[in-house]
């Protein structure tokens, strides 16, 4: 079966390629022939939470920017069942505190078939409605997540591969962090310039534009957004693909202005100018302009939510990240929506969770690999892991995942030795 030692899968289009794996004989949930499979019950569930460090830092609205190394905390979900497979995902130390894992996801996950992923991520979403916000979608992602990464550890499957694979590799677009006002970050238009020359010489294919928000002292501002687009396309040329994701409370009339702006720089989509919890907004926006509006990221209410746009008109793209929306599964169930219209689905973020669902989907074209930053090594591999999970070659390309389960290589030495508290 696949190791870690294994290479990468062959650069090798779109075409279905995978080293042959052997079923290790006797180990669960393999069973002699003619025996009938049992159901497995999940035993253990426990939370890590362990230091580190990180080079990343929020400003007062919760935008990431580059800051100087410094301690943090992560949190590492652990699910065992009696036949001895774990799944493992990682979140943040709050999402994951003892309170939401005793009172919900130990509640409805214990005793219960691993394996029943449905059933169980549909009684946990279920308490959210009573829980006063204290069980959060980004919670439900990442008990999801360890489920389907115990399911592809037992049965030494990728998870993209066990959700229905399409694809081995995927394009990235350099999805760049917020402006800021450093000198040499992201202060200028022409600071966007050299950084987008940098990332098409990285091998990137295509570039997204986060511009300034809140509190950079002058945003935000549509005559600066455009000029930012403006660099980047005069910096890249006239085909290479480019989107912009700008300031997200800008009015209708900004949004519009600026919507006109980079339709006539030939951007591919733009994406949440407005807040998303007004859908009409985005369909009086998708109305007036060209360009393909993407949507919604961040919007509460999961596939409900993505369902109103499609059929409202809101979008002509439809979007889905695994931490918005709560785990792999409804976000499979929204790109498998946005088919049905013969709509694209385009992922938020990065990391394994969002890479299984690109894995498995046809209506998807890109990678979102960042945020990006000229003061931001992205190759650099995070204590925690062994290797980073979206390794991209110089033609833009990350390959599928050949790790069992979600793909993620875990340093376990690390967190043991790093532990501050298990629970
Ligand atoms: O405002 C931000 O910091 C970014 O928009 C961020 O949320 C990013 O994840 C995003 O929107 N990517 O598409
Ligand atoms: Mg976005």
């Amino acid at each position: 079966y696949v190791t870690q030692a294994d290479p990468p899968p062959p650069a090798s289009g779109y075409t279905l390629r995978f080293a042959p794996r052997m079923r290790p004989e006797n180990k669960p949930p393999w069973h002699a022939p003619g025996e009938s499979s049992r159901p497995m019950k999940i035993e253990q569930i426990s939370v890590t939470v362990f230091n580190t460090t990180s080079k990343k830092v929020n400003d007062t609205d919760g935008h990431t920017h580059p800051g100087p190394e410094h301690d943090s905390q992560e949190a590492l979900l652990t699910i065992t069942d009696d036949e001895g497979n774990s799944g493992y995902s990682f979140g943040s130390s709050e999402s994951l505190r003892p309170y939401v894992i005793d009172n919900y996801v130990k509640k409805v996950f214990m005793g219960e078939d691993p394996m029943d992923r449905e059933k169980l991520w549909i009684n946990l979403a279920k308490w959210q409605r009573g829980s006063g916000a204290n069980l959060t979608d980004r919670t439900l992602a990442v008990a999801e997540m360890a489920l389907w990464d115990l399911a592809g550890r037992a049965l030494h499957t990728p998870v993209w591969k066990m959700l229905g694979g399409f694809r081995d590799k995927v394009l990235a677009y350099g999805s760049t962090m917020c402006g800021d006002e450093e000198p040499d970050g992201l202060a200028t238009p022409e600071d966007y310039a050299n950084f987008a020359e940098w990332m098409v010489n990285r091998g990137y294919k295509a570039i997204k534009l986060h511009t300034w928000m809140p509190p950079v002292s002058w945003a935000p501002s549509v005559k600066m957004d455009i000029k930012a687009c403006a660099a980047v396309r005069e910096a890249v040329g006239p085909d290479f693909p480019l989107m912009l994701d700008a300031n997200h409370w800008y009015s209708r009339m900004e949004a519009l202005e600026l919507g006109r702006g980079i339709q006539a720089l030939d951007y591919y989509w733009y994406e949440e100018p407005m807040d998303e919890h007004s859908t009409e907004s985005y369909r009086w926006l998708a109305e007036q302009l060209e360009i393909p509006i993407i949507g919604p990221e961040y919007a509460y209410g999961k596939f409900h939510t993505r369902a109103e746009w499609i059929a409202t008109r809101a979008c002509d793209i439809s979007r889905v990240g695994v931490a918005d929306v709560g785990g792999i599964g409804p976000s499979m169930k929204i790109a498998h929506l946005a088919e049905s219209f013969n709509m694209d689905c385009e992922i938020h973020g990065g990391g394994a969770g969002n890479l299984a669902v690109i894995g498995a989907i046809s209506n998807t074209t890109w990678y979102e690999r960042g945020l990006l930053h000229p003061f931001i090594d992205h190759d650099e591999v995070p204590k925690h892991l062994n290797s980073i999970v979206d390794p991209m070659d110089a033609d833009g390309n990350i390959p599928m995942p050949t790790l069992p389960g979600l793909g993620e290589d875990i340093n376990f030495d690390y967190i043991t030795e790093r532990t501050i508290e298990t629970h």
